[in-house]
């Protein structure tokens, strides 16, 4: 995979493409919201789409030319159709962040009310939080996990909402390792009369592959990403009934954005396609086991996990009970330097910051498709282990990044 052109033209840029390359390939990549995209994904998102203004939707553009841009993006719209079975698809977003942006700007006016996860219980920058924007123009109030077990409180949310009234109610999250029954979301909203919106960036692929329940047909809204556990490339999706379509549609381009970015449209397209497969079912089945396997390892080490384990293809670690001492962020950094690679994380009930957090979030997309299975989450729980219990000890270090080398050889990546 070397980047020829990069490397005649550009020296330093190419340097650091291939040193990335080695990176991913050499090392353990567990951050949850990651994954690696076939080649055919990368092909598409580096064509010559990239050179292309395609202003508005397929058939109805503001520039000549878009004959390619359409069929790429019509491809997007149909498979992503069929994948989550929505009235109404927009592929442009750039991100989940922009299709959330989307769904508030076509939906709420400002100072209305949002009722959403606290960040710290697995919630989203997006969803309210004070730095992001939509702290900052609408009223935000945010529910919690329950204190004890972990997972959402379905009636404390409802109770919150009837006592908040919120216009919108957010559900989805960055940190929950849980199954979420949209369900008893959708009724809370409907006793308020609010809107529902779920965001659910994180487990796109589990949704669309059917090993997550749907919020599509339930939820007003549902967004998604598109490069996490499905493995389309970067950027964003809103799916809604075809009543709030042209709404959103607005609310994507010209409300938000400008141009879409047509050569990751053209990733999103080629991303779907694989998505529709059977392999593709079998590949997020064995990131949720692979996940079970991480969790039960974990424990086994004598860690805690919030909620007691995962339905997903993510575990949170609370760190406190086990590792007192240790921070999420110690040990992030003493991971990765023996060669696992994931983030320190709040936890509900978190007693340090977002900066140096309590938690670790691990999650195995990624791995997954570099074809680890059960037994290597085990040794990978193992390895976890070991530098967390350990974090200032180089021999432990050296020896994981051995057993991490022979895993990546065995399942190699980009070969
Ligand atoms: N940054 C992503 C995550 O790690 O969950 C969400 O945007």
């Amino acid at each position: 995979m070397e980047h020829e052109h990069v490397r005649a033209a550009d020296p330093a840029v190419a340097d650091a493409l291939e040193g990335e390359i080695d990176r991913q390939r050499e090392s353990l990549q567990m951050i949850a919201s990651e994954n690696h995209v076939s080649r055919a994904v990368l092909d598409a998102q580096s064509s010559v789409l990239t050179n292309k203004y395609a202003e508005g939707y397929p058939g109805s553009r503001y520039y000549g030319g878009c004959r390619y841009a359409d069929d790429v993006e019509q491809l997007a719209i149909d498979r992503a159709t069929e994948l989550f079975g929505a009235e109404h698809v927009n592929v442009q977003p750039h991100s989940g962040t922009q299709a959330n942006q989307a769904v508030y700007f076509a939906m709420l006016e400002p100072g209305d009310k949002v009722l959403s996860l606290d960040l710290t219980h697995g919630g989203h920058l997006s969803h309210g939080h004070p730095a992001n924007f939509t702290g900052q123009l609408y009223e935000v109030d945010q529910y919690e996990v329950d204190a004890e077990t972990g997972r959402l409180d379905y009636e404390g949310l409802a109770e919150h909402a009837a006592e908040f009234e919120p216009d919108i109610i957010v559900s989805g999250y960055s940190a929950y390792p849980r199954e979420v029954d949209w369900e008893r979301i959708q009724a809370a909203a409907d006793e308020v009369d609010a809107l529902h919106l779920a965001d659910i960036a994180h487990i796109t692929g589990l949704v669309a592959a059917g090993v997550h329940p749907s919020p599509v047909g339930i939820a007003d809204f549902v967004t998604g990403s598109t490069h996490k556990t499905i493995r389309a490339g970067r950027g964003g999706i809103v799916m809604c009934d075809e009543e709030y379509a042209s709404d959103i549609d607005a609310a994507v381009f010209p409300g938000g954005q400008g141009g879409p970015l047509m050569h990751n449209v053209a990733g999103k397209a080629v991303g779907f396609g694989e998505a529709l497969t059977d392999e593709f079912e079998q590949y997020s089945k064995q990131t949720v086991a692979n996940a079970k396997a991480l969790g039960e390892a974990l424990v086994d080490q004598g860690f805690e996990l919030v909620s007691g384990g995962t339905d997903n293809h993510l575990v949170l670690v609370d760190l406190r009970p086990s590792h007192p001492d240790t921070t999420g962020g110690d040990a992030e950094v003493a991971l990765e330097e023996a060669g696992i690679v994931l983030n320190g994380n709040t936890v509900p009930g978190e007693t340090r910051s977002a900066f140096d957090p309590s938690g670790i979030r691990a999650g195995t997309p990624g791995l997954t498709t570099r074809g680890f299975d059960e037994d290597d989450m085990a040794v990978v729980g193992e390895c976890i282990a070991r530098v967390v219990d350990a974090p200032d000890d180089e021999d432990v270090k050296a020896e994981v990044r051995e057993t991490v080398a022979d895993l990546c050889a065995a399942n190699p990546l980009y070969e």
